[in-house]
């Protein structure tokens, strides 16, 4: 099956809403933990799945006991999707490794193995908005992403361009004024230039996580705040 039309079709009838694929030298220099972790492989297969636009409804400026539970089960799908996809390459004789949707393993840093967000721009679901989420033009940034890595030589998507354009509404909206607004064609060079990190980091961790109804460093105002993917009425 490791075309990438099967693979999208089986992630697809899996739950996933949108996937997209990536040749891995679009992401030379990411850094990655442990370092070298995408040597073995060639390319990615990243998916997205959509959270209901309805729970960024109730959201205002701060997360929701819903939004939790939407965010935990989502990641389970995710996982649960790519452990299928892994499965079926490994037995068409390919090597495979899924990255958790939601894992982090630096806490210092704050850093997953890899960032999904950089490998779903290279595959073409979306652009780094200003918030330094992933916006799709289908489902803005209400989605939440996985990443597949593989050695099967499977075909590239398309690259989508910024588009964010004079739009500030992510950086109006964010409670702890973590949003700068500055605007790249690909990706910021540091988190630093897209946000006042520590502003975000502080707000999810030491506020929001720390309330019993959320107890995860979670928040989705910004996500919220995106007039793309938002429903029309
Ligand atoms: C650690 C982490 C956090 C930390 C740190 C956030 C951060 N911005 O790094 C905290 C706890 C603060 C956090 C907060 C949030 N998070 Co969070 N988080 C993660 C996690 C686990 C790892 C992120 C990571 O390693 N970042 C490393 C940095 C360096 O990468 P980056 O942020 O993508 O930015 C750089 C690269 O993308 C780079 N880049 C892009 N292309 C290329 C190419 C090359 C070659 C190079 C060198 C660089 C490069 O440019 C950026 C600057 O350097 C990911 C899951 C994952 N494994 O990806 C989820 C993840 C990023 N979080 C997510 C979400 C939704 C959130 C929140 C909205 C909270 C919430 N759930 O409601 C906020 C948003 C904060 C914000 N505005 O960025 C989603 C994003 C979905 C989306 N649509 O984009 C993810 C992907 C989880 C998921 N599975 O969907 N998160
Ligand atoms: S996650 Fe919350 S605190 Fe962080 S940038 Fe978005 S709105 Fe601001
Ligand atoms: S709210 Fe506006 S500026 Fe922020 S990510 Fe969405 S389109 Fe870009």
């Amino acid at each position: 099956m490791a075309s990438a039309l099967e693979i999208k079709r089986k992630a697809i009838e899996l739950g996933a809403d949108l996937v997209g694929i990536t040749d891995l030298k679009r992401v030379e220099g990411l850094p990655t933990i442990p370092y070298g972790l995408m040597d073995p492989y060639t390319h990615a297969v990243v998916i997205a799945v959509a959270i209901s636009p309805d729970i960024f409804e109730q959201i205002t400026n701060e997360p929701t006991p819903l939004y939790l539970h939407h965010y935990q089960t989502v990641n389970n799908l995710l996982d649960n999707i790519n452990l299928s996809l892994q499965r079926e390459l490994i037995h068409e004789g390919f090597r495979a490794l899924f990255i958790p949707a939601s894992q982090i393993v630096d806490k210092v840093n704050w850093m997953g193995h890899i960032s999904h967000k950089a490998m779903a721009k290279a595959a073409g679901l979306g652009w780094q908005g200003k918030s330094l989420l992933l916006v799709t033009p289908e489902y803005g940034p209400r989605v939440r992403l996985a990443t597949l890595l593989t050695n099967a030589p499977l075909e590239p998507d398309p690259m989508v361009s910024n588009r964010c354009g004079t739009c500030k509404k992510c950086q109006d909206a964010c409670p702890a004024s973590a949003i700068k607004g500055r605007l790249w064609k690909d990706h910021p060079q540091s988190r630093e230039e897209a946000l006042h990190f520590s502003l975000c980091v502080e707000k999810v961790n030491e506020d929001f996580a720390k309330r019993p109804e959320i107890g995860k460093p979670i928040c989705g105002v910004c996500i919220r705040a995106c007039p793309w993917g938002k429903p029309k009425s």
